[in-house]
């Protein structure tokens, strides 16, 4: 049974619950639904805090060195009341302050609350942005980013709260999403006679390699949480995304077909490409830049178009947004509400193409039928195209042909159409650049192994480390560290430094998801026989982390097991029922929901029953439900942090009043505490 995957990552968190309660004292006279009409959103940038910065030691836990560099944090205070009115903090993650200014909405509308009148903060990552220290300073043999961890982060922030509240006599509520997320709820975990409570958005702290099962897939599928501990994960989420539909009245009748369409799509691309007329033919209906000139390259295409579907996922959100795609360097162009159903509906990919599939999806063994009917059976090979057997692929060449003269050119455009809404963002792109991609051989692993940025950034670093060596010579410590954050940002310090590596999206392909040739050979079961078939992860591992200029800070690389299980001590891994006061938040649209928290043994009542989801909306982690986790079904990454909208829907209006409800009861107990501490002197 699946959940035995559950129980064996989730059983130390002791929830027997089912906690369909926070529900009902979801008061809506109280709390008004829908977003704040007092607050125009386009209009808090960071022109309307103030800033400053602190001095932080580069090293808060000894002397090996005494460098410091100015730690830059904004904040926003038109709200406060008094000197012992709440703080409210934005932990940064892995981007300059301003993009977290500009998004978390959900923090402005509660600090403008009455109640709450609270002080905003938010503090840049070391870094980023403005917080970069001065390399130049740097001894000659220390590495750029030897200090670039998650633990100096977090000690940076408790710092800086200790500065803001030196009397400690203000709650402090610290809220993050993503890598934000996970290092506000570390905060609180950490330090919680500093921090009072957390908003952890999408914050996948159990998607490390020993907190996770490590089972590669998950034949018998969810069945008590998003998080079966897997390693296709994210990609399953991806896929179950794509089956999702948004507005049921008006599909009502119709097929979605997408999720089918697109694994079909890749063996059909893959055998069309082994021809030099087929590679003519996808080079046309994908509108390429350059035309694929060898069998090799159509890998290349594949790649290539399956890594959007990972990015429209993340960025499903329900009205236009340019946030991932700021993320992810394409400038402030918007994608379209729920660009990942938007791709799937406006691109064809959802109808019926003619194409079907039969056979063992889940052990990727099965046949794809042009113009198969119901009364045909599987015998009839005249309408066979190809027999896929994980990653062999063998056609009936005539039908194939066939194939190629009728359905292609629609199947094919489908899903140029379909990922064009992610390339085509910016909507001045003439036509696709797929050939930056061949210099890139495991672009898309690169890239998922972030949450943002860079991705296009860090396929060219093999490349990057050729140059170097030419250049070293020439160039400063200080340029040649600068230029390397600008390239890959804290992210990849933080995973070679750490070893901060989210497994669930590690694999693809084996059964669960829409995509294919597998990432992984069919013997290979485990996260345990993936190291003992090393090259799968060593590769992106050492590739991505190699350091012939020293600028990590990483222990002995020779270790059995390169991902380490530092960090799975360091924060507890799944034990962490010993906590309070989180809010884990996590949207079943977002493929980081893979390796979120969520309480095990779920069963009862949906918050709201028209979602198509079957698990509970609000569930206790822990007994008292002072550290609990929300589903949101129709959630993109993060989307309960950003700014309310009418297009919301219900799960983000009903997680931001749960929201409110729990810092009202953290902040609330924490005065009581105050003053009781202050009668007894
Ligand atoms: C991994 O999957 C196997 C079945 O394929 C199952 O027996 C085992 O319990 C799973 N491992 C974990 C840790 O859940
Ligand atoms: C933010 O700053 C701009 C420019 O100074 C100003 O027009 C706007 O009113 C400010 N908004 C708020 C909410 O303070
Ligand atoms: C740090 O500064 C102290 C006092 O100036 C000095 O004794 C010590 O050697 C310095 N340590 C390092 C690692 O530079
Ligand atoms: C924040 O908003 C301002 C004003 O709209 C814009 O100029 C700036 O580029 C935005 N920054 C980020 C990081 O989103
Ligand atoms: C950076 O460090 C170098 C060497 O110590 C120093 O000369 C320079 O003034 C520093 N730069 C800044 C901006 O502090
Ligand atoms: C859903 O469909 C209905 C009926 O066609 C329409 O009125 C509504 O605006 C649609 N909502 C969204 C979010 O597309
Ligand atoms: C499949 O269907 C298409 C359109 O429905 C048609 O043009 C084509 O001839 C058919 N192919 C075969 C092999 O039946
Ligand atoms: C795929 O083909 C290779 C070489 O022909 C063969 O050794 C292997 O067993 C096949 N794999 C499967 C899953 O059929
Ligand atoms: C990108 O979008 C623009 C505007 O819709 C369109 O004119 C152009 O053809 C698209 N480019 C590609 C390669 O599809
Ligand atoms: C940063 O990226 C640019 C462009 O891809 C490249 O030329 C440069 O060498 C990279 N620098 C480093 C330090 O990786
Ligand atoms: C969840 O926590 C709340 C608050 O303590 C409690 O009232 C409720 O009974 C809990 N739910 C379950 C099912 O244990
Ligand atoms: C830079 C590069 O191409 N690295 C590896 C990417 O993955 C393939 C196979 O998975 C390897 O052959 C490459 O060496």
């Amino acid at each position: 049974m699946s959940s035995t995957i559950c129980l064996a990552t989730l059983v130390l968190l002791l929830v027997g619950c089912v906690c369909s309660l926070d529900h009902r004292l979801v008061n809506r006279k109280r709390y008004k639904r829908g977003f704040n009409h007092h607050l125009d959103s386009s209009k808090i940038t960071l022109q309307n805090l103030t800033c400053d910065y602190i001095v932080q030691p580069l090293d808060h836990f000894s002397s090996s060195t005494n460098q410091t560099f100015r730690q830059r944090y904004c904040y926003y205070d038109k709200y406060v009341k008094d000197e012992l009115s709440p703080i409210f903090y934005y932990i940064g993650n892995e981007s300059p302050l301003d993009e977290y200014v500009n998004n978390t909405g959900l923090m402005y509308e509660l600090a403008a609350k009455e109640k709450f009148s609270a002080l905003l903060v938010f503090a840049e990552h070391r870094f980023e942005g403005e917080s970069i220290p001065n390399f130049t300073a740097f001894p000659e043999d220390m590495g750029c980013f030897s200090y670039l961890t998650s633990s100096q982060a977090l000690a940076d922030s408790i710092a800086l709260i200790s500065y803001l509240n030196p009397k400690y006599n203000r709650p402090i509520v610290a809220f993050g999403g993503s890598y934000g997320g996970m290092l506000s709820s570390w905060l609180r975990m950490k330090y919680p006679g500093t921090v009072q409570g957390a908003i952890a958005s999408s914050a996948p702290i159990f998607g490390l390699p020993l907190t996770m099962s490590g089972n590669i897939t998950n034949k018998q599928d969810w069945q008590s949480s998003p998080n079966d501990g897997t390693m296709d994960g994210a990609f399953h989420i991806v896929g179950s995304a794509i089956q999702t539909t948004i507005n049921d009245s008006k599909k009502k009748g119709r097929d979605n077909s997408c999720y089918e369409n697109l694994l079909m799509a890749w063996p059909l691309i893959r055998q069309t490409g082994r021809s030099k007329d087929g590679r003519a033919l996808l080079s046309e209906s994908f509108d390429l830049c350059e035309p694929l000139r060898h069998e090799e390259d159509v890998q290349l295409l594949i790649e290539w178009a399956q890594s959007p579907w990972f990015d429209l996922a993340e960025g499903d959100y329900p009205y236009e947004s340019s946030y991932i795609p700021f993320a992810l360097g394409e400038g402030n162009s918007k994608l379209p509400a729920f660009p990942l159903q938007h791709a799937c509906e406006s691109s064809g990919l959802a109808n019926n193409l003619n194409i079907s599939i039969t056979g063992d999806i889940s052990n990727v063994h099965f046949n794809i039928w042009l113009n198969k009917t119901q009364s045909l059976n599987d015998g009839d090979d005249d309408i066979l195209l190809v027999q896929v057997d994980w990653r062999n692929l063998t056609a009936n060449d005539r039908n194939f042909a066939e194939f190629q003269k009728t359905s292609a050119r629609e199947v094919f455009s489908a899903v140029k159409n379909a990922v064009a809404v992610w390339f085509n963002v910016t909507k001045k792109v003439h036509c696709f650049d797929v050939i930056p991609a061949i210099n890139a051989k495991n672009f898309t692993r690169l890239q998922k192994n972030k949450f943002s940025d860079t991705s296009r950034k860090l396929i060219h670093q093999n490349e990057n480390v050729k140059n170097f060596e030419s250049r070293i010579h020439s160039s400063t410590k200080q340029e040649m560290c600068l230029e390397k954050l600008q390239n890959e940002t804290v992210w990849t310090s933080l995973i070679c430094n750490e070893y901060m590596n989210l497994i669930m999206i590690y694999a693809r392909g084996v059964g669960r998801d829409p995509f294919w040739p597998p990432s992984h050979d069919k013997e290979i079961r485990d996260y345990l026989d993936t190291l003992r078939n090393r090259e799968a992860v060593e590769e992106s591992y050492e590739q991505l982390c190699a350091d012939p200029f020293n600028y990590y800070g990483y222990p002995d690389k020779t270790l059995v097991d390169p991902m380490s299980s530092f960090l799975d001590s360091e924060y507890g891994g799944t034990r962490i029922k010993s906590h309070s006061n989180i809010i884990f938040a996590g949207g079943l649209l977002d493929p980081w929901s893979a390796a979120g928290v969520y309480a095990d043994n779920l069963q009862g009542e949906l918050l709201n029953q028209k979602s198509q989801i079957k698990y509970p909306f609000v569930q206790n982690l822990t007994h008292d439900g002072s550290m609990i986790a929300l589903l949101l079904d129709l959630g993109g990454h993060h989307l309960d942090l950003m700014w309310s909208d009418p297009e919301d829907p219900p799960c983000a209006e009903d997680a931001r009043i749960i929201q409110e409800l729990h810092i009202e009861k953290w902040i609330e107990s924490f005065y009581k505490e105050e003053r009781h501490s202050n009668d007894g002197h």
